[in-house]
């Protein structure tokens, strides 16, 4: 080749390389800041930026300043002009109100108050007679979020004059969870390993590392828990620390402080004391000192997250001690230095006879008003364990001293794991919407979690992460909304997961309004079929052995009850269905008398909820004039149904956007539809032995017998 030609091949590459290849992967998530095709609209938010000023120096507005040269050089072609002072028309000002003396004219200082150290305002003012868009804040980390807010208009095509946006956090604590081993094993994760390369830190910093943060701050998460909740007492050890460290020092400019778990019998297995007991006060000494060193390294080191006395897990119990003893021993250290400890609820024991549904709540609830003020007592959306669908968890409620805090899972451990396409935005919603009646209608979960009903000044929402090594960083592509939902449901509980979904889509896919409404369409739908296809009417843990993956309704006569299919479902020929009303476990008394009451009939109980609270008879009337029966088998074949026609609907796609990801996308869906027949197959044939009864007609025939489905073993099903 000659040499122009070779230049012009290089550069043709490179271009390839840096806009195409690269983009379409799924790395760059919500944040692929898509060029702006449209020449007007592209024109109009020039015209609105010609100079940024930010008078702030730290390492957040360096953030900010990169953020938003990577973006407006992506949309609009264009590399931003920063300057410190000098305001010019269309000039973009992000700045807090000490560098701004003139905000009073604009802002009023109630107003700013009212923004805590997160809130922004984005607000499109005259100054001395020039249009000028504001994004203010009373901390740096604010004007982050507020760029990244401004940043999503444009990514979605929204108008930049005439703004007036306030947005507050309603939780104070937003944060992932990753369940991540230190030998970079994640459990419950589908996608890849763990992206923590605990080996090569703290000395090698992954790109990845920063992106994280930069996809976390944009939609507002500010923690993040290293570690998984089966916790390895070593990562309280100096050399593990020094690792953490590292990774805090990336955070800190996002606004994202680093949390560990902590093992509970760590002063004996890296202290060598004798006990741990959390009474003892050489055990008290070493957490405090423990405490004292992290901060040594990590000096906005946000604090722990403990499982305790919870599926093998050492705790409280093993000295006779209270959950609160147990969490005030870790609050108690860390208070000094401004830390919390989230202390899981998810307390339950194969000792213990009664319904696992009713022990978190037995053994918290008579606790409330006895843990310190920097301890969030952190509950699972359901009593059992993150199924597809569960009612909400009755300690919701039932501790009003207490500040409560949700924990969510983001990985789909029961949702189909790594290749069902399933928004979980709907279950998150159902779930914080629902009105537990503890102070009269209107007792909603959601302001409970943001502590609005009890006045709490701590408040947060866990999600359990389900971001991997994978290119794409959740394995599913649409696993990247889950993500992304949790983060905008945090910051506000209140807001639409369509909404969201609508942002979201724009963001990663396209502004296209075809693509936007099918997506959405797809979107909206997925979770209810996937409770469809896997366990309808309130049926509960059905699946796999241990790995969790595929149908198991068989699963019987295990070393624990409560891990058996067989417990949950109590399949028999009378019938199906976990009774918890007083006739049977007696858990619909854990909740609201107004519940209680309404759950208890079964005519009355919501029937997505019927089996969770009822044994009932094959013969069962339903509102719909069918059998439980009848009922329960064309819910599963409408789940599958609901695979098929979003394969459909995604097929009208395919040249809305780039072929890697429509491609990938698509595959998963089939796998989807498959495991969705698999689901109903498995399930109806193992049913139909006790029911005795044939399927109705709508219903798809299996073609291979309930042997077959019993014979399958997956090997190596990631995620244990
Ligand atoms: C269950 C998971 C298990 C977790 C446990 C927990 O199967 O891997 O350790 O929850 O939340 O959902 O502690």
């Amino acid at each position: 080749m000659k040499r122009p030609s070779i230049i012009l091949f290089v550069l043709a590459l490179l271009c390839l390389y840096s806009t195409n290849v690269l983009a379409k992967d799924g790395y760059k998530l919500w944040l692929q800041y898509e060029k702006i095709e449209n020449k007007e609209l592209a024109e109009s938010y020039l015209n609105s930026i010609h100079q940024i000023t930010i008078p702030n120096h730290s390492a957040t507005t360096d953030v900010i300043k990169n953020e938003l040269s990577i973006a407006l050089k992506d949309m609009l072609s264009t590399f931003p002009v920063f300057t410190e002072d000098g305001i010019k028309k269309n000039n973009i000002v992000i700045a807090t109100p000490e560098s701004l003396p003139w905000l009073d004219e604009f802002i009023g200082q109630n107003q700013l108050d009212g923004l805590g150290q997160e809130g922004f305002i984005i607000k499109s003012i005259q100054y001395k007679n020039q249009p000028i868009t504001l994004i203010t804040g009373n901390a740096d980390a604010a004007l982050l979020y507020g760029t990244f807010e401004f940043l999503k208009l444009l990514q979605t095509h929204q108008s930049i004059v005439d703004l007036n946006i306030v947005s507050v956090p309603k939780t104070k604590i937003r944060i992932l969870n990753h369940w991540d081993n230190l030998d970079r094993t994640v459990e419950r994760g589908y996608a890849g390993s763990s992206i923590w390369n605990w080996h090569l830190l703290p000395d090698h910093i992954n790109q990845q590392y920063i992106d994280y943060a930069r996809a976390n701050a944009s939609i507002g998460i500010n923690g993040t828990v290293l570690t998984n909740v089966n916790a390895n007492a070593l990562v309280l050890t100096a050399a593990y620390i020094e690792k953490a460290a590292a990774l805090a020092k990336v955070f800190e400019p996002y606004g994202i402080k680093v949390y560990l778990t902590a093992r509970f019998s760590a002063p004996m297995e890296i202290g060598q004391l004798k006990t741990s007991d959390p009474l003892d006060e050489e055990v008290q000494k070493w957490w405090n000192d423990k405490a004292t060193e992290i901060y040594s390294y990590i000096p906005n080191f946000g604090g722990f997250l403990v499982k305790a006395d919870s599926e093998g897990q050492p705790g409280p119990h093993n000295y006779g001690r209270t959950q609160a003893e147990g969490a005030n021993l870790l609050a108690k250290a860390l208070k000094p230095h401004g830390g919390i400890v989230m202390w899981r609820a998810f307390v339950y024991s194969e000792n213990t006879p009664d319904d696992r549904a009713k022990q978190a709540y037995n053994e918290f609830k008579p606790l409330d008003g006895e843990f310190e003020s920097n301890v969030l007592v952190q509950v699972k959306n359901g009593a059992i364990d993150f199924q597809p669908r569960e009612p909400f968890h009755p300690l919701f409620g039932a501790m009003p001293k207490t500040p409560l805090m949700m924990e969510f899972q983001i990985t789909q451990e029961y949702l189909g794991q790594g290749t069902h396409l399933v928004y979980l935005s709907k279950l998150y919603e159902e779930v914080l919407n629902t009105d537990t009646y503890c102070k009269g209608p209107g007792s909603t979960v959601v302001k409970i979690i943001d502590g609005s009903l009890e006045n709490h000044q701590l408040s947060g929402m866990a999600g359990v992460s389900n971001i991997g090594s994978d290119r794409n960083w959740t394995g599913n592509h649409f696993g990247q909304a889950n993500w992304y939902a949790f983060g905008k449901l945090a910051w506000n509980p209140y807001a639409s997961s369509e909404k969201i979904a609508e942002d979201w889509i724009a963001m990663t896919f396209s502004n296209d309004p075809k693509f936007i409404s099918t997506t959405l369409d797809i979107m909206s739908k997925s979770r209810e079929a996937a409770v469809n296809y896997m366990t309808p009417l309130g049926l509960h843990h059905i699946m796999g052995w241990n790995h969790h993956y595929g149908p198991a309704p068989w699963i019987t006569d295990k070393h624990r009850d409560d891990w058996t299919s067989t417990y949950y479902h109590q399949a028999g020929s009378d019938g199906i269905g976990f009774d918890r009303t007083s006739s049977g476990s007696d858990a619909l008394s854990q909740y609201s008398p107004y519940i209680e009451k309404q759950f208890s009939n079964p005519k009355t109980c919501p029937e997505k909820y019927l089996l969770w609270f009822h044994h009932l008879p094959w013969a069962y009337r339903m509102e719909s004039g069918k059998t439980l029966w009848e009922e329960l088998a064309l819910h599963y074949q409408a789940g599958v149904d609901q695979t098929t026609t979003a394969i459909k609907k995604w097929s009208t796609l395919e040249k809305s956007i780039d072929n890697e990801r429509y491609q990938h996308i698509l595959s998963f869906m089939k796998i989807q539809e498959k495991e969705a027949k698999w689901w109903r197959d498995a399930c109806l044939l193992y049913f139909q032995q006790f029911s005795k009864l044939p399927l109705p007609d709508a219903v798809e025939k299996p073609n291979k017998t309930l042997e077959d489905f019993k014979n399958y073993k997956p090997h190596f099903a990631p995620g244990i």
